[in-house]
């Protein structure tokens, strides 16, 4: 199995964290962004994005973090990390759906502006941070998993922009319930820290 991976994106990490979880052995090929790796013709036959993660499994090629967790919790998890119910399992792909939109538009933005200086609408970064962050707050005052009574692919696909908030200035300690349950995250089995979760 090889992922073709950016070290500093937590989008990879997300899959770099799956793999941990699972124990899957895996072998990593690091995007070469200085010569553009990402854009080259062979990469783009992988993945016509030109973005990572991208995984590799023995020929089967799957593009998007979130797609890689579902592949992997469904084909190695034994349910695991993919619950059964039809409600759960609708509730996971909510989460996945807000990783991919309000995260990647709100704190994950915020900190490629910050982290690596791209231009971006800061307001409308700042206020969809805010916004989701209020909503995972609220939700997590509820419960200590996103989804169910375990921790889901929801939690996995979740966490690595919270975690590096703070790189895209974003203050989230006031959060008590997204902090409780970052630690919580944090003391499974296996997690895995990346650049950038330590302030
Ligand atoms: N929806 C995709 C987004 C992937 C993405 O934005 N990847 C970034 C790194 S975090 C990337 O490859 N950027 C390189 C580029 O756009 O040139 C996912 O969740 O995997």
């Amino acid at each position: 199995m090889i992922l073709y991976n950016i070290a500093l994106s937590g989008n990879c990490h997300k899959v770099r964290l799956m793999l941990s979880f699972l124990g899957i052995e895996f072998e990593i090929h690091d995007l070469d962004l200085g010569t553009s790796e990402q854009s080259s013709d062979a990469y783009l036959k992988l993945n016509p994005f030109g973005q990572a993660p991208v995984l590799d499994d023995n020929g089967t090629v799957i593009r998007d973090s979130q797609a890689i967790l579902v592949y992997l919790a469904t084909k190695f998890g034994d349910k695991k990390w993919w619950p059964e119910s039809s409600d759960e399992l609708a509730e996971i792909i909510s989460w996945l759906s807000t990783a991919a939109n309000e995260i990647q538009n709100g704190p994950a933005r915020l900190r490629v502006h910050y982290k690596f200086g791209r231009p971006i609408d800061f307001k409308q970064a700042t206020d969809i941070s805010n916004k989701v962050l209020r909503i995972i707050d609220t939700h997590l005052s509820q419960r200590i998993w996103l989804v169910g009574n375990k921790p889901t692919i929801a939690d996995i696909a979740i966490y690595p922009y919270l975690a590096l908030a703070h790189e895209g200035h974003l203050d989230i300690s006031s959060y008590e319930h997204i902090q409780t349950w970052k630690t919580r995250f944090e003391s499974l089995p296996n997690y895995l820290a990346m650049p950038g979760f330590s302030e």
